[in-house]
């Protein structure tokens, strides 16, 4: 994802919606004399119009470069960025001539916007623009086309594709192959470290041109508050839930010694990365067999059942839809069935990593992913129909209210349902044979979710520690990858398993960073979504204990999910937020009492041991 998606209702996962600019090329010239409110209204109407137009050529040609990534196709989705970008600045020029002015609070919101709602910003300089989206479509397709070779002579040179990799880090126990596929997957990063440098430079030249510090300073300012205050809220939110974090890494990393040794893991530090299930180690669930509080309890094993039922990416996607049809919401419309990518196609190279799409601003909604049938994906599934659902219930806004109320809400809607998805949920569908009942079952489901949920935090919030301290200069190049491990042993309490020095670029070896998709947003969503789900549990009158809610078939909760979707981004987010929860702030409180149950027995099996790192 280039940035310019972001604009662009795509997905999503980049910022989502919207922005920017219209084909026309320039922004309405200002009237003779001194501003009016009547003509910032007029302005912000052209400004609308024209974002739409700009965004549907340039999502259409990104769209288009992520389904068949060459260099034609990298060209164009790069011209059509370059052209949205320089629009996108040239408006908020002509904006601050309405800047002094009382504005009526729909067309002084929707100024405010313009400014804050793209994740890229460009040089004034054409030609500096286009090497800006130029390198921003290449680093992504360099992902997208990344392969891990391997190195271990019982590898045989192979090379493996990201999805492989992932079924590798799913099941493998070898601590060696592990490190290999590690090592050989983060090799394939070193190209776009000095890529990743200059895009750096050019995004800050246009970020500040548009009078931001940084590009960090931006991101941070598109929260309805100081971006100070923002950076100390993601902080507050992080001191939370960090105990619980704790907790779980020490339990953890007291299992994998077990499985792996006392020399392969340290007793006091960091976890070695490449033990925890996935190549990013950004969550945990993979690992569940190796540390279940409780053996001889029912198998929470989807992904078997799922293959064996032989279930098709359609059908899998086919399961989500339900979900959200149960509780009142529309069908996908039909163009959803015909335009998606579900399967990876064998002929040409794609960008794999999930995505939400709406590609003509027009209920023209898609999802663009390489789907195997396993747990995970149909996770990740109901995350991309989260994104899918809130494009339906607000694409009739202007296009600059067409986003999530902020970043946070558009990826926490989907995982909000994912929350319902409870063992006997799985049960009624045929995934589960038994289900648990007792409070070993109870510990062991929490324990699964928690190596999803608890596990992420860290991740979710150091990758835009990392990017924001790149973006401001307290991270100088020269100390790119140095930095990168020191963050994600601070927070994660992670290490590299092979030693690491500054030719290499393992930033690069995520997905959002080539993409440049800002992160703090899964961070937020994190926690979002148990504020949505307790929310939507006391909207269906659930009773006795967050973790056993499910709202799947309550139309009660669908409705009020619906009010929040359709408001996209036309209110400040504590408004939104106060519509679904009546909670005006971001919290942990909804995600700790739902894993109260496991932090309590956490608190027991740790006990005498030193955890931290
Ligand atoms: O990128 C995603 C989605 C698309 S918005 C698949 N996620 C993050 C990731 O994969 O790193 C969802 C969870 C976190
Ligand atoms: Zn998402």
């Amino acid at each position: 994802m280039t940035p310019t998606r972001f604009f662009f209702r795509r997905l999503v996962p980049l910022t989502s919606a919207v922005l920017l600019l219209g084909g026309a090329g320039a922004p309405p010239q200002p009237a003779q004399g001194p501003p009016t409110a009547a003509e910032a209204r007029t302005f912000v109407a052209q400004v609308n119009d024209d974002i739409k137009k700009l965004t549907v050529k340039a999502s259409t040609a990104e769209w288009i470069k992520n389904t068949y990534i060459t260099d034609d196709t990298e060209r164009m989705a790069a011209a059509a960025n370059e052209e949205m970008l320089g629009y996108n600045s040239a408006a908020i020029h002509a904006a601050a001539r309405f800047s002094k002015l009382n504005l009526d609070p729909d067309t002084a919101r929707m100024l405010r916007l313009l400014r804050v709602s793209s994740p890229l910003a460009a040089p004034g300089d054409a030609a500096r623009r286009l090497e800006l989206t130029t390198i921003g479509a290449r680093l992504e397709g360099m992902y997208g086309k990344a392969k891990a070779c391997l190195q271990r002579k019982a590898a045989n040179g192979k090379c493996l594709d990201i999805e492989e990799l992932n079924v590798l880090f799913a099941k493998s126990r070898d601590f060696d192959e592990l490190a290999d596929a590690w090592t050989a997957w983060h090799q394939s990063a070193r190209p776009m470290r000095p890529l990743y440098r200059r895009y750096v430079d050019l995004a800050n030249e246009g970020a500040k041109e548009i009078d931001f510090a940084n590009m960090g300073d931006l991101w941070r300012s598109a929260y309805d508050m100081p971006p100070e205050a923002f950076e100390k809220d993601t902080d507050r939110l992080w001191e939370q839930v960090r105990p619980l974090y704790e907790e779980l890494h020490c339990y953890v990393r007291a299992q994998l010694r077990s499985t792996y040794g006392n020399d392969k893991v340290p007793a006091h530090g960091p976890i070695p990365a490449h033990l925890l299930g996935n190549l990013w180690a950004q969550e945990w669930a993979n690992v569940y067999p190796l540390v279940m509080p409780y053996k001889g309890q029912p198998s929470l094993d989807v992904s078997e059942a799922l293959a064996a039922q032989k279930y098709d990416s359609k059908r899998m996607v086919q399961v989500g839809e339900r979900f959200f049809t149960s509780l009142g919401l529309d069908p996908l419309p039909s163009t959803f069935w015909e335009r998606s990518l579900f399967v990876k196609p064998r002929d040409r190279e794609v960008v794999c990593h999930a995505s939400a799409w709406d590609v003509t601003m027009d209920n023209d909604l898609r999802i663009k992913m390489c789907i195997k049938p396993t747990e995970e994906d149909l996770t990740t599934i109901h995350h991309e129909l989260g994104h899918n659902y809130y494009f339906h219930y607000y694409y009739k806004l202007p296009a600059l209210y067409q986003q999530g109320a902020n970043d946070g809400f558009h990826e926490a809607i989907g995982d909000a349902l994912t929350l319902s998805i409870t063992p006997q949920y799985l049960k009624n569908l045929g995934l589960l044979k038994t289900i648990p009942t007792d409070e070993k079952g109870l510990i062991n489901v929490q324990m699964k979710d928690a190596l999803e949920k608890v596990a992420f935090l860290p991740f979710g919030k150091v990758i835009d520690q990392w990017r924001w301290a790149v973006f401001s200069g307290r991270i100088t190049p020269a100390h790119y990858n140095e930095a990168w491990w020191q963050m994600r042993r601070k927070y994660q309490g992670i290490n590299a398993p092979v030693a690491r020095d500054e030719q290499d670029f393992d930033p690069g070896a995520k997905y959002h960073i080539p993409a440049n998709v800002p992160y703090t947003r899964y961070f937020l969503a994190r926690l979002l979504q148990f504020q949505f789900h307790r929310a939507l549990c006391q909207a269906a009158g659930h009773k006795g204990p967050l973790h056993q809610c499910s709202v799947y078939g309550n139309k009660e909760a669908g409705a009020r999910l619906r009010a929040m979707l359709a408001m996209g981004a036309s209110k400040p987010w504590p408004e939104a937020l106060a519509a679904l929860t009546g909670q005006r702030e971001v919290d942990a409180s909804a995600l700790l009492e739902y894993f109260a149950p496991l932090r309590t027995w956490l608190k027991e099996k740790n006990r005498g041991q030193t955890c931290g790192w």
